[in-house]
């Protein structure tokens, strides 16, 4: 038991309820945003959509990692990405698409971007993060009723994806000899690069058929 977290609570305290609730509206909104896009356009925004409220053992071990106490006030107001969504596209122009869309969103401000497609990670990751505030009918960890909760939103083609989910596999390995530590990561670096070139080709093909039409 973590000695931060009385016991017969969690680290969501009694704001654990609202999370699903919040989840289920953006993720909602972004649905009802692609279907409206395949109805006008034929086609969808995104090809899928997850979500998850962070378990609260990763979130009690991410707390201490950033040398926060284990409560509800960390868990909800100085970290921003116990609610998580990510969307998965096909192109990468439909990532710009998403973000619009977002910014768009009632009662939901974008409080910080990361753009990690223009400025790529040194190993390679591409991704494009968005943290939203949005305001709800329920009380905060702050106190304020309506209440601000944050939501992170990573938004990313097939291929970033796909190698990010690689990348997360090897970077759980533990004990790699660090010749093949080093192998594994000019590898994966230079695996990202050429995902990356595939989706500019994709993007232009895509391009090109538009052009057509
Ligand atoms: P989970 O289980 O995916 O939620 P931090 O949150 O401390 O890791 P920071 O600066 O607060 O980092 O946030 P940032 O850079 O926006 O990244 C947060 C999330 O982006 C991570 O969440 C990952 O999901 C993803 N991410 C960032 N960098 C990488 C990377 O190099 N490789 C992969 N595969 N994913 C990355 P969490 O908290 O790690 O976990």
């Amino acid at each position: 038991m973590n000695i931060n977290t009385p016991s017969n609570t969690n680290i969501y305290g009694p704001y654990q309820t609202h999370l699903n609730d919040i989840l289920d509206d953006i993720t909602g909104r972004l649905k009802s945003a692609s279907e409206k896009h395949r109805l006008e356009t034929g086609e969808a925004l995104f090809e899928h959509i997850n979500g998850r409220v962070k378990h609260e053992d990763s979130m009690i071990e991410k707390c201490k990692r950033r040398h926060l106490p284990a409560t509800p006030y960390s868990a909800l107001h100085e970290l921003t990405d116990a609610i998580g969504i990510r969307v998965v596209t096909t192109f990468r122009d439909d990532i710009d698409r998403v973000i619009h869309i977002i910014e768009n969103f009632d009662d939901c401000d974008i409080v910080e971007r990361k753009d990690y497609i223009r400025h790529v990670k040194p190993n390679g990751y591409r991704s494009y993060h968005l943290i939203l505030s949005i305001k709800t009918p329920y009380a905060d960890v702050c106190g304020n009723k309506p209440g601000h909760y944050f939501v992170e939103i990573q938004l990313r083609t097939i291929a970033m994806d796909t190698w990010a989910s690689l990348e997360h596999q090897v970077s759980y390995k533990k004990n790699i000899d660090p010749k093949r530590a080093e192998l594994l990561s000019q590898e994966l670096k230079r695996c990202a690069d050429e995902l990356a070139s595939c989706d500019i080709s994709m993007q232009t093909i895509r391009n090109l058929i538009k052009e057509k039409e």
